[in-house]
């Protein structure tokens, strides 16, 4: 398994769970002194990744680009793949198909998490997966294109009311016409909805393309309460050999919050 962690470059999403801020080279500088394999980026949009200084950044750091997340389509554009207007779901899928070419250059997928949106207030529950149904199928053909999956990110209960557990993603999943769709799986979000995260991991199996490393209270894993023994072990029953990627809060600081889950994932993958 491989580790990495997050960087936002997204001032919207201010207060977040993403533990490096804003400076994209001073945050892999640490990210590199500290360790990590890569790092997990959430850029306000494609035109802000400019992918050949991008990768040059990484490469000057021995890094990697683990993933890029889509997040800002929703907390700064008020993009939504479910969208009751269809003009704004095909802005979304826009969105997300720039970042999913960027993040292709760079050899990574792009997540789709908060952009799924969410059902009710004159959309039903059908008409809503139909739609991110469709639009996961389009996107994770245009990631098959650069060689990559798409990620699709379930979400707890306060942030969609789609999908919250990972067994039912997955079976969502299955039915779509591309099977180009992988999950991932945020120990913070599985600590609320599953009823054993490990079993879930399991179920999933090779569905898992990414996690995300957080304890339950959303800090570094070793500072809430769940339990990793069981969910390491599950992940190496699956074989999992992607990344465990920080997404925490910046507490008590963004480069504590990296060195704590740097020791974590030392602690857990070294046995
Ligand atoms: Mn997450």
């Amino acid at each position: 398994m491989k580790s990495a962690v997050t960087i936002s470059l997204v001032p919207e999403a201010r207060g977040g769970p993403f533990v490096f801020w804003d400076d994209l080279a001073a945050s892999c500088q640490h990210a590199a002194e500290l360790g990590f394999d890569a790092v997990e980026v959430f850029p306000p949009g494609a035109d802000a990744l400019d992918v050949a200084k991008v990768a040059q950044l990484l490469g000057a750091h021995g890094l990697q680009c683990a993933a890029i997340g889509t997040g800002a389509g929703w907390v700064k554009h008020k993009l939504r793949l479910t969208d009751p207007d269809a003009a704004v779901r095909q802005k979304a899928i826009g969105f997300a198909s720039e970042i999913i070419d960027a993040a292709g250059m760079l050899g990574a997928p792009a997540i789709i998490g908060s952009m799924q949106g969410r059902w009710g207030e004159g959309v039903t529950r059908d008409q809503a997966l139909g739609w991110l149904g469709e639009a996961l199928a389009v996107l994770a053909e245009r990631a098959a294109r650069h060689g990559v999956p798409l990620l699709y990110e379930p979400l707890n209960r306060y942030e969609t009311n789609l999908f919250n557990r990972q067994g039912e993603a997955a079976a969502f999943l299955r039915s779509l016409r591309s099977q180009n769709v992988q999950l991932l799986c945020d120990l913070f979000h599985m600590s609320i909805e599953e009823s054993c995260i490990a079993d879930a991991l399991r179920a999933a199996g090779p569905r898992v393309g990414h996690l995300h490393f957080a304890d339950s209270n959303r800090q570094a894993i070793g500072w809430g309460h769940t339990d990793m023994t069981p969910i390491m072990a599950a992940l190496r029953e699956i074989n999992y050999t992607g990344y465990l990627s920080a997404e925490v809060l910046p507490l008590p600081d963004s480069v504590s919050a990296a060195r704590r889950s740097m020791e974590s994932f030392r602690r857990w993958t070294t046995a």
